[in-house]
């Protein structure tokens, strides 16, 4: 992957960036953006034992406006797959990570509101947000395989290599088996003793979850054996203010393949991925 280095609108946008407050009306990933800018979770902000995490962008890569961004992963071989979301424009998508190019899409129903997305080995899985619909894709065709059905609603996934995690915008992480989807087991996520609402995309990643918080700049590293958050990522100002106030919210982490350290995060609507490093803030 070439590394570019980050346009000047990084550093701009950081300084224009609005913070909001927990208090946000709007609790679901179908909610109409308020246009307000999103910001960080307050309430965990010096949260003792969380860890506190900046982003550092390697590289900036166009990403589809189109894409109401729901789910972002990397296969092993680096072929990236995305979830766009809205009623009657779902899609399950192969982009190119250079240069953002829909290489694949399949539309999904018009009744289905699509959501997070793993690879579980050959096939992908996706999330419906309100339709307890998992839908199976062959990643290589993107041929049908079928659906499995579940219940509440569908927010993130990911796949840690032996179970399913699933997020449903509550601050609850629910384990599932990889094979029928049946539910192993649910975790609460706190940091510092408090709960963390409104998980939503997420990546497993060597034994620890990721998860973008809804309506927020924020991402979380979470222990899911505990639910305890480790580190608190802030993500806030990637967009320049006049791109911001184009897009939607963030919302999309993939980790890079290899044995690297970075990050592809985006966010729905975004003009650009943003290929990132988590470091110390
Ligand atoms: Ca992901």
């Amino acid at each position: 992957m070439t590394r570019p280095a980050p346009g000047p609108f990084v550093a701009v946008a950081v300084a224009a960036a609005v913070l909001v407050g927990c208090s946000s009306t709007a609790s679901s990933p179908g909610t109409v953006s308020t246009g307000t800018r999103p910001g960080t979770v307050t309430t965990m902000q010096g949260s003792a034992g969380v860890t506190p995490l900046r982003v550092e962008v390697v590289a900036v890569h166009p990403h589809d406006t189109s894409s109401y961004t729901q789910g972002l992963e990397f296969a092993p071989d680096g072929t990236l797959y995305e979830s766009g979301g809205r009623y009657g424009s779902s899609t399950v998508r192969e982009v190119d990570p250079q240069t953002g190019e829909v290489l694949r899409v399949a539309d999904l129903p018009a009744e289905v509101f699509g959501e997070g997305l793993t690879l579980v080995d050959d096939e992908l899985v996706q999330l419906t947000w309100r339709e307890g619909r998992a839908l199976r894709w062959d990643a290589a065709t993107f041929d049908p395989l079928g659906e499995i059905a579940y219940t509440g609603e569908g927010w993130g996934l990911c796949d840690d290599g032996e179970r399913l995690v699933m997020s449903d915008g509550s601050a609850a992480l629910t384990m599932r088996d990889r094979d029928d989807f049946s539910v192993l087991d649910t975790v609460g996520v706190t940091a510092a003793g408090a709960a963390v609402p409104r998980l939503n995309e997420l990546e497993c990643v060597g034994g620890t979850v990721w998860a973008n918080i809804y309506q927020t700049d924020t991402i979380v590293q979470i222990d899911p054996a505990t639910g305890e958050v480790l580190a608190q990522v802030d993500a806030a100002g990637l967009l320049s203010p006049a791109e911001a106030a184009e897009a939607d919210v963030l919302n999309g982490i993939a980790k890079v393949p290899g044995d690297g350290d970075t990050f592809l995060i985006t966010g729905k609507n975004w003009p650009w991925t943003f290929e990132v490093r988590f470091v110390p803030a």
